[in-house]
């Protein structure tokens, strides 16, 4: 008998390495969906933490002692595995940042404040985080550029006509969300990208929400730039990666100063250091960078097919259900989808029901999501969401709709 992809999974053994899953709150057993704003952390990567400051802990790329060795080694060796995660080129386009809006500043900044011009353009879409927004306001504020929004359809999915009458010969960054956190839509990246190459314009594709779900290959891609957050993706907190190509990254200015990311120093003039240690200025977050290659073996020992076959069954069974539910009200029916789903119930306020299902045990995030411009598209204040990981369960999903569905009879 050929096993499916479902049949493979062994939820038991994948939840006992969450020991934050079991548990009570208020006096429910705690059901977590809310993924998107950060996923729970398997015990390799809780440990790998505990180990590195017991045994390792020392500064990095500065000492010849062992200590220091063992931790430069620890951290370069998960800048490897990023690479090879991604599929880039070499370890050297892979820039440690504090996460995804770490990193769009950074491109934000080095990329836009040194090839922006007035009347220049760089655009967005409506569906962006307030990350992948207000960077650019700020850097087109400064150099007098100009900000445009590709806008997107009642289903959630960018108008792809519309982004092609967008672009121009004044288009010179494009900045996209490759999987939006509120909708769930997965956007053609792809195909924006070799659009966007047509014109001259380097992309940054935002990542946070794709890679803790889907295989990616920024090679493939063609991305210019690619930004993600460790602790959407089982990693620590305050850690995270851009991908940029070499020829860009060596072009670029840096973002701060400071130690590392510097050759010489004097007070005439200061050289800066190789790729990638020219945008690393100061001591980084060393036990989350290796705590972080624990939470990359834990995807890979699972497979990104085998985690976004789970989630969209648990995404398919979550909307079935719901869709039941009288005046459910979906936000995001894109074709192309991601495991969040987005709704409000109608004469019934979001906040109300993220309160109500928190006394259940039930973890969800009601609001706008970082994405205010989305709910004034919508003409929505806020929605609740609930997003999947691979640990969630089918029961879950179950116990979810009928708290649910229990709670709106009692509010109407
Ligand atoms: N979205 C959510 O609940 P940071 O905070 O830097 O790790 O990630 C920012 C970010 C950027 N882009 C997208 C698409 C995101 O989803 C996020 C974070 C969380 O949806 C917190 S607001």
């Amino acid at each position: 008998m050929t096993l499916t992809l479902k049949d493979q999974l062994d939820l038991t053994a994948i939840r006992k390495q969450f020991p934050v899953l079991d548990q009570s709150v208020n006096g429910n057993p705690l059901i977590y969906f809310d993924n998107a704003a950060t996923t729970q952390k398997p015990l390799a990567v809780i440990s790998e933490i505990g180990r590195y400051y017991t045994e390792d802990n020392a500064n990095i790329h500065r000492g010849i002692h062992t200590l220091a060795e063992r931790a430069t080694a620890a951290y370069e060796n998960t800048r490897k595995s990023i690479a090879q995660f991604i599929n880039a080129n070499e370890s050297e386009e892979i820039i440690f940042t504090k996460g995804t809006t770490d990193s769009i500043n950074l491109v934000a900044h080095s990329l836009g404040g040194s090839v922006l011009k007035p009347g220049d353009e760089v655009l967005i879409s409506c569906m962006e985080h307030h990350s992948n927004i207000v960077p650019w306001q700020l850097i087109c504020e400064k150099t007098k550029a100009v900000l445009k929004i590709i806008p997107i359809n009642d289903k959630g999915e960018l108008i792809f006509e519309e982004f092609l009458n967008l672009l121009s010969e004044r288009t010179k960054i494009v900045s996209m969300v490759h999987i939006s956190n509120t909708l769930g839509t997965i956007n053609p990246v792809k195909e924006v990208i070799a659009a966007a190459h047509k014109w001259g314009a380097k992309v940054l594709v935002d990542g946070a929400q794709a890679t803790p779900h889907n295989k990616i290959d920024v090679k493939s891609l063609n991305c210019d730039f690619y930004a993600f957050s460790g602790h959407k993706m089982y990693g620590p907190t305050g850690v995270g990666v851009l991908y940029g190509k070499r020829s860009l990254l060596e072009a670029i200015p840096p973002y701060q100063g400071g130690g590392e990311m510097i050759k010489e120093v004097s007070f005439t003039q200061t050289t800066y250091n190789e790729i990638p240690f020219k945008f690393e200025a100061g001591t980084p977050n060393i036990a989350g960078v290796t705590a972080l290659n624990k939470a990359i073996e834990f995807v890979q020992s699972i497979g990104l097919d085998q985690i976004s076959h789970h989630e969209n069954m648990l995404l398919l069974r979550a909307t079935t259900q719901l869709s039941e539910i009288e005046g459910f009200q979906p936000m995001g029916t894109a074709s192309e989808k991601a495991s969040v789903i987005s709704f409000n119930v109608e004469g019934v306020h979001p906040f109300d029901l993220g309160v109500l299902l928190d006394a259940k045990g039930i973890a969800i995030r009601t609001g706008h999501h970082c994405t205010q411009p989305l709910m004034d598209r919508f003409k929505v204040e806020g929605t609740v969401r609930a997003s999947f990981a691979i640990y969630n369960t089918f029961e879950e999903v179950d116990q979810f709709v009928s708290a649910l569905s229990n709670l709106i009879k009692k509010l109407r």
